[in-house]
């Protein structure tokens, strides 16, 4: 990718996000006349059961989400990953949007230098239940099955999954939530890269690690937005050019900012 990159993740969008959107919807309008490319990196939504779900019957908040990414689409390229609760995007929401879909983990030459971005739910190997519920529904099988259900019992099995992880995350402490520090060291070695960017925790961040002779690596921690259920309203991006790396904020200018050199 050349030019202005831009990335953002964990928006959550759902039903009861108005403000959210609202926020999100202004950035998609800056990220069209401004960034080259726009990259989603996941959990774009807070639940997906499915494109076939949305697409064909969706609700009027859904469709005006659907219509501004796709206006959004047709002006930058945009490029979107999957997130631990929207995992089951596919084809058909990327064409409906004029998205490509990233892999995962995704690799991606930008003029600041090679990125190795992954959404983040992976890195957080300490989380044993949710790294359990993980594998459980990324099987293949079982996502066909669940693909064979119809839609109010695919709505009803999210809804009861939600609820369940609700309840299990009051009781888990915070560092299990966290990635771990061997998964995010193990990343950087095995990828051979010097720049990792990931979300999903929740914790904003660019950390910077000199190495000497070997330069610097960078560990990017991309902000979540959420302007309807949090105290403090939040939400954000990375901006990537040549020159700079600096994550961005929807409210006020407080995250760690890295020029180059
Ligand atoms: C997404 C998460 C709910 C975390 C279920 C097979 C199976 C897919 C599914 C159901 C849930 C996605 C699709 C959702 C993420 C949760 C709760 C916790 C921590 C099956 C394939 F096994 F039930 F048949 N799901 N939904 N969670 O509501 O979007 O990431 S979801
Ligand atoms: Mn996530």
């Amino acid at each position: 990718l050349t030019g202005t990159v831009w990335l953002a993740s964990d928006i959550h969008l759902g039903p009861d996000t108005p403000k959210t959107w609202a926020q999100f919807s202004a950035f998609l309008q800056r990220a069209g006349n401004e960034a080259d490319a726009l990259i989603i990196g996941g959990d774009l939504f807070d639940a997906w059961v499915g494109d076939d779900v949305a697409l064909n019957t969706p609700s009027e908040w859904l469709a005006n989400v659907l219509n501004q990414l796709a206006d959004t689409g047709r002006k930058t390229q945009l490029y979107i990953a999957r997130g631990n609760r929207d995992f089951l995007i596919g084809r058909q929401l990327c064409n409906r949007i004029h998205a490509t879909l990233l892999p995962e983990p995704a690799f991606i030459q930008t003029d600041f230098g090679p990125i190795l971005f992954t959404h983040g739910d992976e890195l957080c190997t300490d989380d044993k239940s949710y790294q359990r519920f993980r594998s459980v529904v990324r099987n293949h099988t079982v996502q066909k099955l669940f693909f064979s259900l119809g839609m109010p019992l695919r709505e009803r099995i999210a809804r009861m999954a939600r609820q369940r992880s609700m309840q299990a995350n009051k009781t888990k402490r915070a560092e299990i939530m966290d990635v771990n520090a061997v998964a995010v060291k193990d990343m950087f070695m095995n990828y051979d890269i010097k720049t990792l960017v990931h979300g999903h925790t929740h914790r904003p961040a660019v950390r910077v690690f000199d190495l000497g002779q070997s330069g610097v690596l960078r560990h990017v921690v991309l902000p979540d937005w959420d302007y309807d259920h949090s105290e403090s309203p939040r939400g954000g991006w990375l901006h990537i050019t040549a020159d700079t790396l600096k994550l961005v904020s929807t409210t006020n200018h407080d995250f760690p900012i890295f020029e180059r050199p």
